[in-house]
């Protein structure tokens, strides 16, 4: 275990005090495989009730003030009026998510297609996005592409690569001088063969092309398994390029679950990179977010846990004794050094947490508390009529 002195205490809880988690509206809309969504009772119906319930997650744990916007899943009207919405609730409208992976136009790849009549259409929607940006005051534009193909000899490889840098050029132009363009990237999903931003060395090298305002998304359930991603994430960091996180879980593949859930460790050693790289201060531009689907378990208290481990993965790489740690590996001490951080890990930091939040006048324990605040007795009410959010599967 490791041991706070006083003043090591004080500054660990300024930090964590700081500590931004944004949570995603489609988290809290039903979802499932592909075999079955089951629906839950409460879900959303509209963006506006998506927000609810993300200012519901904040206002239990103090720690996730803004919420992601999915397009066109969150299509309104008035963006103005509903980031007025959100601010009204507490929260404010953080990344615009595009989507240009669910119309019958991108079966063969959106940005990428070979029909140049598709890609100006995907294109089209991520300058809408923009738009969106700019009456929400978000300041990041987050890019996924399902684009790929299947089968050797489907299309061009390379010209593939072409068009997407073609298309992320004129987005990034586009971008205001507050807006980031940060880029995903993902193994495998839905195509097999080939996807056209399968790494974070593809997403990386697309954002060096194109400025300093282009930075990679490191998707924690995007990788093959075993994949060290805290040296993707020390890598980026070193490089200036790390832009945000999508946390959630895996076990076999892009699994979805639960932040910290599946393997607290690993979401522990990327923390220990973040801290190390003085990269935790909302100011460095690092957007910490969670990309979750909650499929069988109650959706708003598993947002509020993934919030806490993530916050428990952070408490952990906060207290790892740095000075101990530089000395160790400066001897080559390896037992050492990797003692070290074993004691971080080993610490109970759920007590910190909950001093923490009682300093902060919250409950020290969120998920109690929601589950006594009679919210989701009234949401089950009040949702009872109309058609649930959901992305479908
Ligand atoms: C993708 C990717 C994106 C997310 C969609 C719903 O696999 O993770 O970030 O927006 O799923
Ligand atoms: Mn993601």
């Amino acid at each position: 275990m490791t041991e706070l002195t006083a003043a090591t205490r004080t500054q660990v809880l300024n930090v964590l005090r700081e500590q931004r988690i944004e949570t995603p509206s489609w988290g809290y809309g039903n979802s499932g495989t592909r075999f079955k969504v089951f629906p839950q009772e409460g879900v959303p119906r509209t963006p506006q009730e998506k927000i609810d319930d993300a200012a519901t997650v904040h206002r239990f744990t103090g720690v996730a003030p803004s919420v992601a916007l999915h397009i066109p899943w969150d299509k309104v009207d008035d963006y103005k009026e509903l980031a007025k919405y959100a601010v009204d609730r507490g929260v404010s409208l953080g990344t615009i998510n595009a989507n240009v992976f669910q119309d019958n136009d991108y079966k063969l790849g959106s940005v990428t297609n070979p029909d140049p009549g598709v890609r100006r259409k995907a294109i089209d929607h991520l300058l809408e996005c923009v738009d969106i940006m700019d009456e929400t005051g978000s300041g990041d534009l987050k890019l996924w592409f399902s684009d790929g193909t299947n089968y050797p000899g489907q299309d061009n490889i390379r010209d593939r690569q072409d068009r997407l840098a073609v298309a992320l050029r004129e987005v990034y132009d586009r971008l205001g001088d507050e807006q980031r363009l940060v880029l995903e990237y993902k193994l495998f999903e839905p195509s097999f063969y080939t996807m056209d931003v399968p790494d974070w060395g593809t997403s990386y090298a697309h954002c060096l092309e194109l400025g300093p305002r282009a930075v990679v998304c490191i998707d924690t359930g995007h990788h093959a398994p075993g994949t060290n991603i805290e040296f993707i994430v020390a890598f980026l960091l070193r490089a200036g390029k790390l832009g945000a996180f999508d946390f959630n879980s895996r076990f076999y593949a892009d699994d979805d679950l639960m932040a910290g859930a599946a393997d607290p460790f690993q979401l522990f050693r990327i923390m220990h990179e973040i801290v190390q790289g003085d990269a935790l201060r909302p100011e460095l531009g690092i957007a910490f977010m969670l990309d979750q689907c909650h499929n069988i378990e109650a959706k708003i208290p598993a947002v509020i846990r993934s919030v806490m481990n993530v916050q428990e993965a952070t408490a952990k790489a906060l207290i790892v004794d740095a000075t101990a740690l530089a000395a160790a590996q400066q001897a080559g001490d390896v037992l050492g050094a990797n003692a070290v951080l074993m004691d971080a890990y080993n610490t109970d930091v759920r007590p910190l947490l909950a001093d923490l939040r009682v300093e902060e006048g919250l409950d020290p324990d969120p998920v109690a508390a929601y589950q006594r605040s009679g919210y989701f007795e009234r949401i089950r009410t009040e949702r009872a009529d109309g058609q649930q959010a959901g992305w479908g599967a």
